[in-house]
């Protein structure tokens, strides 16, 4: 939550974008998005304002936007009795205390927005001191801002300012939240450090045994729609921005008697603060580290084009192998206009038009899952003893027996897995020959 002033309600917000460009075009789209994030952090927009910038060297650098619109700002803020006033653009620390100045009351950037959703949303251990660690490694550098007062107060004493060399009272406040703050960094980094351990261990004890899918897209494009309509998985999932923050993998159970690991992650935004990025950054690789990844695109979305450029370029900066990446456009049956399947499916390698609502193409998006599946499948032959009960079982409820024969002293199957299973299909049963077969 925005830091509470008002105690007995949500925080009030004025919005500010200061745009040009082609930002500019679409300023209303772009205040749209925020204004969900304000809502997703507990907030309520009362007003909005647009600072139309000619080029990037426009912005006036004490307050960003321009005198006039600051102090119309202040008014707003007054005539609305707002308690907070919150910026798309990404404001230096002395900006915002400039600014807070001005308009007489708190003054937040769209990143420490995002960071406090964030925040709110943090249920595990895991995702808890990611997000304390990206929020103290926003704040660090922004510490000398926050104490700005008491460097003031030193300064114009006479006693504790004077020359070089003598700290005020601000100064040795500032030294002591710094230290405080790199202590408690490099604690969550070593605590962090144990968490993905224990999780590489359970990943690694999953690759190879299971094929396993990855949703990945925008935050609210319907990651975890399609994961309860696909395993009856019962994520959490709403009309909100980062209504997921931590990953949920289930068993997807696919005509033919193939079984996969479907596995839903934190979503993207425009402009997702670096430090969460960096954070995030052992979660969301994880999350690429699947066989195959759906990159759910809401197709129903005015700016589903810059949504889908987002989405490329945090994969490309976490060195995701485009490869495995299906496109499914979802939300189609809130799409108004057809066009924008045909200009996506021009843009897009691999792409199926589904509901995650409604379950229409659902059919298609498994076939095509499928068909990726089998190409990275071989065939085998297995012959294993009868007493190879555990194996059997595996086989039948993960990889799809073609045919299967029980002989005096060992069972036969043919089956066709990825290459990675049969190891795993190996520590079921050391003693199982397998033969590799040329493909149907
Ligand atoms: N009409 C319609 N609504 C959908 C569809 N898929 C998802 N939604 C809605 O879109 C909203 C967001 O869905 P989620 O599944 O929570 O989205 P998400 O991608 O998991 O979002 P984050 O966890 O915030 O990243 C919800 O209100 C869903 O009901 C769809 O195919 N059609
Ligand atoms: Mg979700």
């Amino acid at each position: 939550m925005i830091e509470q002033t008002n105690k007995t309600g949500p925080d009030l917000a004025i919005i500010v974008g200061g745009y040009h460009g082609r930002d500019l075009a679409i300023a209303d789209l772009l205040l749209d998005e925020l204004e969900s994030l304000v809502s997703a952090a507990g907030g309520q927009t009362l007003a909005r304002l647009i600072q139309r910038f000619s080029d990037n060297r426009s912005m006036r650098p004490s307050t960003y936007i321009g005198k006039g619109k600051a102090e119309f700002l202040a008014e707003l803020v007054e005539a609305n009795e707002a308690n907070i006033v919150i910026f798309d653009n990404e404001l230096s620390p002395a900006q915002v205390r400039t600014l807070e100045e001005v308009v007489g009351c708190r003054v937040i950037d769209r990143s420490e927005l995002i960071l406090d959703i964030f925040a709110s949303r943090a249920r595990t251990r895991e995702s808890r001191v990611q997000v304390e660690l990206a929020q103290l490694q926003y704040t660090a550098p922004r510490l000398k801002g926050m104490w700005s007062h008491l460097e003031r107060q030193a300064g114009g004493s006479g006693s504790a300012g004077g020359g070089m060399g003598l700290r005020g009272p601000g100064e040795k406040q500032i030294e002591i939240d710094r230290r405080l703050i790199s202590k408690r960094l490099v604690r969550l980094r070593a605590e962090l450090e144990t968490i993905h351990k224990r999780r590489r261990r359970e990943v690694n004890s999953r690759v190879g045994k299971h094929y396993c899918v990855g949703l990945v897209g925008y935050t609210n494009a319907g990651k975890s729609t399609l994961l309860n309509q696909l395993t009856s998985a019962n994520a959490y999932s709403a009309d909100q921005l980062f209504a997921t923050l931590d990953t949920k993998t289930r068993r997807w159970a696919l005509p033919g008697g193939i079984a996969m690991m479907l596995s839903d992650t934190v979503g993207f935004v425009r402009n997702l603060p670096h430090q969460l990025v960096a954070s995030f950054r052992s979660t969301l690789q994880e999350a690429l580290e699947a066989d195959l990844l759906l990159h759910v695109i809401d197709a129903s979305h005015p700016e589903v084009l810059s949504q889908l450029e987002t989405v490329e370029s945090v994969l490309d900066e976490l060195g995701c192998d485009l490869s495995k990446l299906i496109c499914v456009l979802n939300k189609v049956d809130l799409v108004k206009d057809p066009d924008i399947i045909s200009v996506l499916r021009a843009r897009l390698p691999d792409t199926v038009v589904i509901s995650a609502v409604t379950g229409e193409g659902i059919d298609a998006l498994c076939d095509l899952v499928l068909l990726r599946y089998r190409e990275s499948c071989t065939r085998f032959r297995v012959i294993a003893p009868l007493s190879s009960g555990k194996l059997q079982a595996f086989a039948r409820a993960n990889c799809g027996v073609d045919c299967e024969d029980y002989g005096e002293e060992s069972w036969t199957a043919e089956l066709s897995v990825p290459e990675a299973m049969v190891t795993r299909m190996r520590s079921l049963c050391p003693d199982a020959r397998f033969e590799r077969l040329s493909p149907v």
